[in-house]
């Protein structure tokens, strides 16, 4: 039996941070990662063409000037050996590989009073004052659903866990299923080598060009200089990427200067430009609808076969409701002979066969399957280990009408447990660089706190889990996401409780909820000190969003 004073689960973005934070405590702190190395979601999504669609220069760490300075960034969009490369380096610079056991997997987690027990895949007992949950929003990949893929002859291949030794599909028939962001990315890499690519879509995508880059040495030296005030812009904008702010609705402007705001932010090549032009993008289908046509005009612009241009384009959900995707060269790929577009709502798949997929309308044969069917979103990874609380209460039971949490951050019924980009905080609508590092600060300070106060347990209050949850389901109501089926909302996974799984406010917003919950000794959290006859420090007050 090992015993520890955290337990970190992760060693992406996460959790490495929450180990250098840790370490500064002087915390006997532990990360097990079931990968062979660190990176997290950019270890497993290896897929060609995998890419971040925030700009490299913000989706990095700003907890150290020196990182800041010495680590340059080559491309507007960093591409996933980049991005790993960072976090190898973050790693070693930092030290951190001493106390991170890789290949392995947390199985069982229980509380027991004084601390977690933690059982690992191979066979470890650990025990732990403190667990914290680093796993990554899109972590656990989803169950295609397709039946059959175990008679396919060729290769089934899923983009959340390609060959670290690459695969190449050159004179090869290829299907990709899918039309997400990795769906999007792989499809035109794999069309420059293919013989043959069929794309079965079942949900169209709203999908924005990067127009990536190579950086230059005068913009790379410009933001260097100025990093600091780049970074407070980030935390003081809605998603952590800073965007000039609307002020006016999209319906009170006249359609020329609307088209002309609309251009102008789609040539930024940015992710948010467009859906953040006006006031009431994201609540008034009107308005909404002003932009989801433009997108579609250029989807028809950009794609010469007009059915195809017409089966790509969203119509069935507004703009922003469900993720948008930045590509590059995605809808091109259609007009090439050798591509083509299967409408898999029309025609599903029906299953795998020996040869390929087939739908009502025969059998495409291929040679590789290529499955960017996506992820359990948020909690699949908290519930593939299902941690058993006070009382025996496991969180699958707490969760049974849907993820709960305080914050995001923490749940009822689980002590000493926290969760970075835990379900209702900003999570998946934000960078999450951002929000993450938001979150280690907090919980940093949490536990540094109750260490100085002798506390030996943090829990979160039923009635400020309970008011949480409905002020933060109250704003998801004022908006249009509920009019999307999206993995947002779980609706990707089937028997998946639909709840909007991330704080819809914006990220400022959010930080000053946070901070306004420590300044006032943890609202809505029992502190308990060691000493069972010691007062608890309470602060039963429910916070408000
Ligand atoms: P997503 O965005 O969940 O996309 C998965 C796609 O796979 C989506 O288009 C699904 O269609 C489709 N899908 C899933 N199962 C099937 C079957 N059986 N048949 C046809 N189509 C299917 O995951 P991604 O990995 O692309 O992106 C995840 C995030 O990574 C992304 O948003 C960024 O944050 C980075 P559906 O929508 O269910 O109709």
């Amino acid at each position: 039996m090992t015993d520890i004073d955290v337990l970190v689960v992760g060693a992406g973005f996460a959790g490495l941070y929450q180990l250098h934070r840790l370490r500064d405590l002087g915390l006997r702190t532990r990360v097990i990662d079931a990968a062979s190395d660190v990176g997290g979601t950019w270890y497993w999504n290896r897929y060609p063409g995998a890419r971040c669609d925030v700009e490299s220069m913000s989706y990095s760490y700003s907890f150290s000037p020196e990182l800041e300075q010495d680590w340059t960034w080559t491309e507007k969009y960093p591409a996933q050996p980049e991005i790993l490369a960072y976090l190898q380096h973050v790693a070693d610079r930092f030290d951190l590989r001493r106390d991170i056991t890789f290949d392995t997997s947390v199985t069982a987690a229980s509380w027991a009073d004084d601390g977690w027990r933690i059982t690992t895949d191979a066979g470890e007992r650990i025990t732990s004052r403190w667990l914290i949950w680093a796993t990554g929003c899109l972590s656990v990949p989803k169950d295609p659903q397709i039946d059959g893929l175990d008679d396919f002859g060729g290769r089934v291949l899923s983009t959340a866990r390609w060959p670290h030794e690459g695969v190449d599909v050159t004179g090869e028939r290829v299907a990709v299923v899918g039309t997400g962001s990795s769906g999007i990315q792989v499809t035109p890499v794999l069309a420059a080598d293919a013989a043959e690519l069929t794309v079965f879509q079942r949900t169209p995508s709203y999908s924005f060009p990067a127009f990536n880059r190579p950086l230059d040495a005068d913009e790379i030296a410009e933001r260097k200089a100025t990093y600091p005030q780049w970074r407070d812009a980030q935390r003081a904008s809605g998603f952590g990427v800073p965007v000039a702010l609307p002020t006016r609705s999209a319906l009170e402007v006249d359609p020329a200067e609307r088209a002309a705001t609309y251009r102008e932010r789609w040539d930024s090549g940015v992710l948010t430009a467009v859906t953040s032009a006006y006031t009431d993008i994201r609540t008034n289908l009107e308005a909404n609808e002003t932009a989801a046509e433009f997108v579609r005009e250029r989807i028809r612009e950009t794609v010469t076969d007009p059915a195809v241009a017409e089966t790509l384009s969203p119509r069935s959900y507004p703009l922003g409701t469900r993720r948008p995707c930045l590509d590059t060269g995605f809808y091109e790929a259609f007009n090439a002979d050798h591509v083509h577009l299967v409408d898999a709502r029309e025609t599903p798949i029906q299953r795998a066969t020996a040869d390929g997929l087939r739908t009502r309308d025969g059998v495409t044969e291929v040679d590789t399957i290529v499955l960017a069917t996506g992820f359990d979103a948020v909690t699949g990874a908290l519930l593939a280990v299902d941690p058993v609380g006070r009382d025996g209460e496991r969180l699958s039971e707490h969760w049974a009408d849907g993820a709960r949490s305080y914050l995001g951050l923490a749940v009822a019924g689980f002590p000493n447990m926290f969760t970075v980009t835990g379900p209702s905080s900003p999570n998946v609508l934000s960078n999450m660089v951002v929000s993450i590092e938001q979150h280690v600060d907090w919980i940093t300070d949490a536990i540094a706190r109750c260490e100085a106060d002798g506390v030996a347990t943090m829990e979160v209050e039923a009635a400020a889990e309970e008011a949480w949850v409905t002020q933060t389901a109250a704003m998801v109501d004022q908006t249009l996401y509920p009019r999307a089926d999206s993995w947002y909302l779980g609706s990707n996974i089937p028997g998946k409780p639909r709840v909007h799984l991330a704080w819809v406010g914006g990220i400022a917003a959010y930080r000053d909820v946070c901070d306004a919950v420590a300044a006032d000794d943890y609202r809505g959290f029992t502190r308990q000190r060691a000493d069972p006859h010691s007062p608890s420090l309470r602060t039963p007050r429910p916070v408000s969003a």
